[in-house]
């Protein structure tokens, strides 16, 4: 039998990260995401797919949305959709649709559990006035498989009345073969005890530059001995990437551009999830990258960010530029210049009560309005 596992899509959410008219567009396009994993799951015999929360970003959503969704769910009968609520998503609509899609299983604040052949799904959606009483009384079948959906940040132990914290502690022990957890946005796996294992899908594409690398879900393949087999299927349709690129000593815009030009063309990362090895090749034309500049530059030097990101901008869907290069100033190269400008930067440098990081603001900025007449 073969479950998907995913988690924290945030449908509609701002997707600060873009401009406007992209940001439209990619809640679209993560919004399409439910049909082809529904399609995904129908074309390769999946059986149910299992959302651990926060597949919305506010408990309101648009309605396109929630109709896209409840259309999907009805063109899908023979795919079981389990969804349960997040952080984000408490109350959403699904648990007041006036004709509930006979697939559809959602949870509440009590456990419930539903038998998905062989498999027995128990969620719960914690609460400060739930979460006591959950961990002391919760109890499964041991004879059979279970997979357990909760939401909220794993830790080592039970801290008192924050329901958005998972103590895998308290769970050791109870006949949990899979905990299907949601909440962090980055691929996460763990053992839970002798039997079991946690596991957080990530979420299933990347929004913004803090959700970099490859994202997905997870393939539960279930045997007739009842063991379970993990797959991480990459999903995206965008990759987001933040790629640093050291400039150091490049003294022209034009070099620069050719310097980052080289470091995305030759990206390459390697990563493990669910025990297979993914590699994070180059970005192309469908993905979203950030270019951060680093290193030390000398103050001389021509660095133009615009130049720079307008020359890469239409090879991919969106790109920015971001300068974390430190100035390079030669004390040397001021220790005889008697202009006001050596006698500028050897003021600021010799201040005992600035940073490197201010003085190297500080000359930046005195010397551009020396030399250009304004800052
Ligand atoms: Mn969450």
């Amino acid at each position: 039998m073969k479950i998907i596992h995913t988690a924290d899509w945030h449908l509609d959410s701002k997707l600060n990260a873009l401009p406007a008219d992209k940001a439209k567009e990619r809640n679209v396009e993560l919004l399409q995401n439910f049909k082809r994993v529904s399609d995904y799951a129908a074309e390769n015999g999946v059986r149910a797919i299992l959302i651990s929360g926060d597949m919305f970003d506010n408990k309101m959503c648009l309605k396109r949305t929630s109709s896209v969704i409840v259309s999907t769910i009805n063109e899908h009968p023979d795919i079981n959709y389990y969804i349960l609520k997040g952080n984000h998503d408490k109350d959403n609509f699904l648990d007041t649709l006036e004709e509930k899609p006979e697939n559809l299983f959602t949870f509440g604040n009590k456990p419930v559990t539903y038998e998905e052949g062989r498999v027995c799904i128990t969620g719960v959606e914690l609460d400060d006035e739930n979460v006591d009483l959950f961990y002391n009384t919760f109890n499964l079948d041991a004879a059979r498989v279970n997979i357990v959906m909760l939401h909220g940040q794993e830790a080592d132990s039970y801290t008192k009345d924050k329901a958005e914290v998972i103590p895998l502690r308290e769970l050791k022990g109870r006949g949990i073969d899979y905990l299907a957890l949601g909440h962090i946005h980055a691929y996460k796996e763990g053992e839970l005890d002798s039997r079991g294992i946690y596991c957080y899908p990530g979420c299933l594409e990347g929004r913004g530059f803090d959700e970099c690398g490859i994202h997905g879900f997870v393939r539960l393949d279930i045997d007739e001995n009842n063991k379970i087999s993990r797959t991480f299927v990459p999903f995206a349709k965008r990759k987001v990437y933040e790629i640093e690129v050291d400039v150091s000593h490049l003294d022209n815009s034009e070099d620069m551009l050719d310097s980052v030009r080289k470091s995305l063309a030759s990206y390459s990362e390697m990563v493990t999830m669910a025990g297979s090895n993914y590699e994070i090749t180059a970005p192309t034309g469908s993905d979203l990258v950030k270019v951060v500049l680093t290193g030390e530059v000398d103050i001389n030097a021509e660095k133009d960010l615009t130049y720079i990101l307008t020359s890469i901008k239409d090879d991919y869907y969106f790109a920015k530029i971001e300068d974390k290069t430190i100035l390079h100033v030669e004390p040397r190269d001021y220790s005889l210049d008697e202009s006001l400008r050596g006698e500028f930067v050897r003021t600021v440098l010799k201040d005992d009560t600035l940073s490197d990081e201010e003085k190297a603001a500080i000359i930046q900025c005195g010397i551009k309005a020396l030399t250009e007449g304004k800052v």
